[in-house]
């Protein structure tokens, strides 16, 4: 998602003192990242979580089982109804599923994680020339999208890519991982279109359906960096949220820490070597009159001295000025609509007025 306006809310409720000490952070431009390069052993104070947070911060329940791995060979012919069938399944019940046979080589899978650690690893001065929340470019680093609305940061730095409607000037986007994001993006596309395919008859809808709605018209990639952290029971890697947009495609290392909530339980999605983690988003959860599920999900702060790594594509309509609510084939006497119509720039201006925590957005359009 595109970059908040980190003056908005700062000070508003934020001690000064903290408020000084989140500020000397950002102005290094240096992330996350750049504190551990400088050898410290503690965190600072900033990045520790309330203690409800804090008392929850364990390996989670294992999700081999629970969490389906689709195979989606066959996706385009004879296993097409079965596939269907699982997704629509998986999207119904926990909100997220991984997928194999997917069509995008193991190899660009290999070339995405390289080329974005190879970005945060690369010379500090570089990645500071470009440290900006400010996303007209379309590409922007920084640390910590909600850093100074949330009640604590988190342990990750993050390059963040428009891939669509329009890729930024390609000079804009640092060269160490160029061509590899221009080659994800078109991976991205067209793995979208597919999964939009078996998600809309996973609604009993015709296959363009979702895609009609422009579902993957925008698209925005953020590459993180999860470094080492010296006290990962004091703070997370990424906070528990939704996500806000339709579908997120996600690319993980073999690290592992991403877990979903799962009857108040969580649960974690194990790294399946040459998978991609897809996961339903609020836009879908509403436009699907509930039918799919948008799930809370976090990262653990990474407590090895190798980085975790990971690519998520947000996919979001790109028509922007238009009504969203439940589809109306979706609407019926025995299911009304569950969720009231809204504009999806009122939706993206409410998004980035909170932090990134719970399902408020969600619940805020329900009937
Ligand atoms: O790094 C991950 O595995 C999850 C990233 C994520 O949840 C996000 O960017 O919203």
């Amino acid at each position: 998602m595109a970059a908040a306006d980190p003056s908005s809310t700062a000070g508003d409720h934020v001690p000064h003192d903290r408020v000084a000490e989140i500020t000397r952070f950002e102005d290094s431009k240096l992330g996350v990242k750049g504190l551990v390069d400088s050898g410290l052993g503690a965190i600072p104070g900033f990045f520790i979580h309330p203690a409800e947070t804090l008392s929850s911060l364990r390996p989670g329940r294992p999700g081999v089982d629970l969490i389906p791995t689709i195979d989606l060979a066959g996706a385009d012919s004879d296993r097409r109804a079965e596939i269907v069938e699982r997704v629509s399944r998986a999207c119904r019940e926990l909100g997220f599923f991984q997928i194999i046979n997917h069509g995008v080589p193991v190899e660009a899978l290999d070339r995405a994680i390289g080329a974005v650690r190879a970005f945060h690893e690369g010379p500090p001065e570089e990645k500071a020339g470009m440290y900006t929340r400010e996303t007209k470019t379309g590409v922007s680093f920084f640390s910590n999208i909600d850093l100074f609305q949330s009640k604590a940061a988190s342990w990750r730095d993050t390059l963040q890519i428009r891939l669509a409607p329009t890729l930024p000037s390609l000079e804009d986007i640092p060269e160490v991982c160029r061509s590899e994001v221009v080659e994800w993006n078109q991976h991205i596309q067209q793995l979208g279109s597919l999964l939009l395919g078996l998600l809309s008859e996973g609604l009993g809808l015709d296959m363009g359906r979702l895609e009609g709605l422009t579902c993957l018209g925008t698209r925005i990639m953020v590459a993180h960096y999860y470094p080492y952290c010296p006290e990962p029971d004091r703070t997370v890697g990424i906070a528990s949220h939704t996500d806000p947009g339709v579908i997120t495609l996600l690319l993980q290392n073999h690290m592992g820490g991403l877990q979903i909530k799962k009857d108040e339980e969580w649960v974690e999605v194990e790294p399946v070597p040459g998978a991609l983690v897809i996961n339903v988003g609020d836009i879908l959860q509403i436009i699907s009159n509930d039918e799919y599920k948008s799930v809370e999900h976090r990262v653990l702060a990474n407590p090895s001295k190798e980085p975790r790594v990971s690519i998520a594509v947000f996919c979001n309509p790109s028509n922007r000025e238009d009504s969203f609510g439940p589809i109306p084939e979706l609407i019926s006497p025995q299911k009304p609509a569950l969720f009231q119509q809204f504009l999806f720039t009122d939706y993206l201006r409410r998004f980035f007025a909170k932090e990134l925590d719970g399902k408020s957005l969600v619940n805020f359009y329900r009937l």
